[in-house]
């Protein structure tokens, strides 16, 4: 019928169809439904099994998601099963069959219809085993997969900030061939891998090495065609080779010195990608037996130890972020577009380098920072400390090469990393077997060294040390790999922010013809609080604006340092950490869920090139605080992040006028009227208007108890406390402590909490308290308090205390991960205390602990009527130790 028409193109037509089903692989996931338990489930990799009271799961899965929830610590780490039938049909019989774990949690075992399919070590690296002989075509086929997250002292990360999520959090797929192919078995990458040996603006080389499985029994003559396609997809060079592929065997061939003239550079404005067709045809009839597609990108690019980092031949400041591949309640168990996301967030921030840490990603990612223009450097798990076995080191030269090779491709990739702070578990005290155990580090540093250095002499190689270049130098680390990584927290777990400059310096004089970045810097941000008068560990949204300002001040200020990654892009669980907000790290920029930090913010307007106005504070969406205005108004600091000159602020129709910017921020006095506000900024610059606009509902609280232009309806008070803190669940609004004057409210007597650090005394407790998701309230605390009045009107109240004891029984608590400074609680003793209100005795004899225990949340309600004019007045009576009140509540009934 076609041939009628136009035989040419129906011919070329019907070529295609038979090229696409005969030759083309065939690729899919089988993600979804399946049966999943916990534990070791005897009989569970046989073929018939019931398994079907088990939960039902798809792919990405963790076991582990949701158990920062509870109260009790640690999460599971064991074994677990999952299950699944697998329908195959009859037209893959003649194909060669493969399955792929894009990375499953951290040692797998595969059965097929109850037989052992493979195995493999190792959470982050992708798999691939040859399932051919196994499956039954045209038929269910049933797949038991067990994963097992236990410790295992051989398979690195030993210890590290995050949790060691269990399961296949990553897709799995199901991949079909015919018996002539790319090779599947060179660390589960596709076969073929593709070097530029030379580039620059005038040429390119390009060299394609494949990999060509015959698995059939009969020798096969082949021809090998590498087809380069620029981004519009016009054919640019061509080459082939014909092959003889003895039966049985794997053939490498190299293309070698591929010329492409005035190549379209891949760089990080315009990151072009060309594309690689590789392909193979049968020789006699050539029939298309499997293609594969690689991007290449052009560009050439080097470190140097004095001027930083130079790409296609200019000077770049690398400046980005780390990333964890984590989010509020799924763990690490994100679907592709999830990935996808973060690394917008990172382009669209103005970063243009990703540290990929602590381990290799999903395949998404890096995809992205090859098509966005972010520069990468990629790394092994290898953290905090090592094993002195044969065993660990094996694995871990087997993941630097599944990485290397996994990740070979991809032109954002730059820098491959191998040990994050390994010496900040030192597992000896003593002299001699410390010595020895830097000896173990070395050899397992050094080998991976060589070990990367081999496998690709085209990138550089980077190790990330913490601030103890002592311990470093003793155990010879800072000389070997190519650069220097630096994971610096001065002002944040160190007192002197300033000593993030002096130890840059230091490090520049001291290991000369180093290149340094700095690999981790960032403070704990807890979204929902802030402070006009912020410091150090107060996880406050303005502490983390200085913090940041001063950070990236200093690096721009230092040509020798090539590059940076914030610590981090975004808040992540990890299971042992008590900060703000329990199990997780709020270093992120973005917060568990993506919203955005003033911080995030203050990065955008300071990189980016294109003109931004964003107002801060923007998810403060229920705020508050005290009048102090003659309006009867509250006026509060509001943060403008910009990199325009000026920006006008607008609040409910009135302007405040124009304020310049400094470090891209412009701070206005904004008057908050109560309930719905309005603010609106605008930037102009040569001839354009932006406009930014946010809404804040605003519940203000009287100073003047007797006054009726503002009524009273309820306070939220913190004692010993400077902060703000938003309850989102409740919508509730938190204010710092003041002190009593006559006609208003506040406590009398006592002083702020404060607790001993090896750096000296720091406000409040950064103990987990168990029993609230409210931390920062009850983390404060007035101690030796006699009393908290308020003046309020007549009628019925409800008085809520808040408490929960700060001072541990036990004197020395070690904190997890203050990078090596110990922390001490002071000890309890015994707290007895009274409380009376407006007279009547409510609690004698109170002790938090003898009833409730350590940092446990503690909230009592009394229901008050207040009559006479006589207002609230709630007392302490000491009788033995300090009496103390976290927090307290007052509400008109
Ligand atoms: C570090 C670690 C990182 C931690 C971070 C922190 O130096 O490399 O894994 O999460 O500090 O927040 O303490
Ligand atoms: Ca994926």
């Amino acid at each position: 019928m076609f041939i009628m028409k136009n035989g040419l193109v129906a011919l070329l037509v019907l070529m295609s169809v038979y090229f696409t089903q005969a030759g083309n692989r065939i690729i899919y996931t089988i993600n979804d439904g399946w049966r999943f338990a916990k534990g070791a489930s005897f009989g569970a990799k046989a073929e018939k099994f019931d398994d079907a009271l088990w939960m039902k799961v798809n792919i990405p899965h963790t076991w582990n998601n949701l158990d920062s929830d509870d109260e009790i610590p640690g999460y599971y780490r064991g074994q677990a099963w999952y299950r699944k039938s697998v329908f195959v049909d009859k037209n893959k019989q003649n194909k060669r069959a493969f399955i792929y774990f894009e990375g499953a949690n951290q040692e797998t075992s595969l059965y097929v219809n109850g037989k052992f399919a493979g195995e493999h070590k190792g959470g982050y690296t992708r798999f691939c085993f040859d399932i051919t002989s196994l499956l039954r075509f045209g038929e269910k086929n049933t797949f038991a997969v067990l994963v097992d997250n236990s410790h295992n002292p051989d398979i690195p990360p030993l210890s590290a900030d995050f949790t060691f999520y269990g399961g296949i959090y990553r897709d799995v797929y199901l991949q079909f061939t015919e018996p002539v192919h790319f090779s599947t078995n060179h660390y589960a990458t596709s076969g073929v891998y593709i070097r530029t040996p030379k580039v620059n603006e005038d040429e390119a080389v390009v060299d394609v090495t494949c990999l060509i499985s015959n698995d059939s029994d009969s020798k096969s003559k082949i021809i090998l065609e590498n087809v380069i396609c620029d981004a519009s997809g016009r054919e640019v060079e061509k080459t082939t080779s014909t092959l003889a592929l003895p039966a049985k065997k794997t053939v490498t061939e190299v293309q070698k010195n591929i010329r492409i003239k005035n190549p379209r550079l891949w760089d990080i404005d315009d990151p072009h990608r060309y594309m690689v067709y590789s392909r193979v045809y049968n020789k006699d009839d050539f029939r298309l037996m499997d293609e594969v597609v690689t991007p290449v990108g052009l560009r050439w690019f080097s470190f140097d130890a004095d001027n930083g980092f130079f790409l296609n031949g200019k000077h770049r400041k690398l400046i980005g972020t780390c990333r964890h591949q984590d989010y509020c309640k799924k763990g690490n168990a994100l679907r592709d577009e999830m990935h996808v996301r973060d690394i917008l967030l990172i382009k669209e921030m103005g970063g243009n380098f990703l540290r990929v840490s602590h381990y290799p990603q999903d395949p998404v990612v890096m995809e992205m920072c090859d098509k966005l223009g972010i520069v990468t450097s990629v790394e092994i798990p290898v953290v905090n400390a090592v094993t002195e076995s044969q065993g660990f080191l094996d694995n871990a030269v087997f993941m630097a090469k599944e990485m290397i090779h996994q990740c070979f491709n991809h032109p954002s990739v730059m820098i491959w990393g191998y040990m994050n702070e390994i010496l900040l578990r030192k597992p000896y005290k003593d002299k001699k077997k410390l010595e020895q155990y830097y000896l173990d580090v070395e050899k397992v540093a050094r080998t991976l060294e060589s070990t990367i250095r081999e496998e690709d002499p085209s990138r550089y190689t980077m190790m990330a040390y913490h601030n103890d270049p002592d311990s470093y130098e003793a155990a010879r680390l800072t000389d070997i790999s190519m650069i220097q990584g630096w994971n610096l927290y001065q002002g944040w777990y160190e007192p002197d922010i300033n000593e993030f400059q002096r130890l840059l310096d230091r490090a520049h004089r001291t290991y000369k013809g180093k290149v340094i970045m700095v690999t981790e810097y960032g403070p704990g941000v807890d979204p929902r609080l802030h402070s006009y008068s912020p410091e150090r560990f107060d996880f406050s949204q303005e502490y983390g604006i200085d913090y940041h300002n001063h950070y990236l001040n200093e690096m721009k200020k230092r040509p020798f340092v090539a590059g940076s990654s914030l610590w981090n892009l975004n808040d992540f669980y990890s299971e042992s950490r008590a900060d703000a907000v329990p199990h997780v790290n709020n270093k992120g920029i973005v917060g568990l869920s993506r919203e955005q930090k003033d911080t995030y913010l203050f990065y955008q307007a300071s990189l980016s090139k294109a003109p931004i106005i964003k107002i801060g504070n923007r998810e403060w969406k229920t705020r508050g605080g005290v009048v102090n205005t003659p309006e009867n108004m509250c006026s509060q600091i509001l943060p403008v992040f910009t990199n325009m000159e000026e920006v006008e602020l607008i609040i409910n129709g009135k302007s405040l006028g124009k304020k310049k910017s400094e470090d891209c921020i412009a701070k206005f006095n904004v008057p908050f009227c109560n309930g719905s506000n309005t603010v609106e900024a605008v930037g102009r610059q040569a001839g354009i208007e932006l406009h930014d606009l946010i809404s804040v509902d605003f519940k203000l609280i009287p100073s003047d108890l007797n006054q009726h232009e503002v009524s009273f309806s309820e306070m939220n008070v913190m004692l010993g406390s400077p902060r703000y803190f938003e309850d989102r669940k409740a919508g509730a609004v938190w204010i710092p402590e003041q002190e009593y004057k006559p006609g208003s409210w506040g406590y009398v007597g006592g002083t702020p909490y404060r607790r001993e650090t090896g750096f000296g005394t720091m406000l409040g407790s950064e103990v987990d308290i168990a029993g609230t998701d409210n931390n920062p309230v009850f983390q404060t605390q007035r101690v030796g308090l006699e009393a908290f009045r308020a003046d309020v009107l007549d009628g019925e109240y409800s008085v809520y205390l808040y408490w929960a004891e700060l001072d541990s029984d036990t004197k020395k608590e070690s904190l997890i991960y203050n990078l090596g400074a110990e922390a001490t609680h002071s000890v309890a003793g015994v707290r007895c205390f009274g409380v009376s209100i407006n007279g009547v005795s409510v609690l004698d004899n109170f002790s938090i602990t003898r009833e409730y225990g350590y940092a446990r949340a503690v909230v009592k309600k009394f229901k008050v009527v207040v009559t006479n004019g006589q207002g609230l007045n709630i007392e302490f009576s000491r009788q033995e130790g300090e009496p103390v009140l976290n927090a307290i509540r007052i509400y008109k009934n």
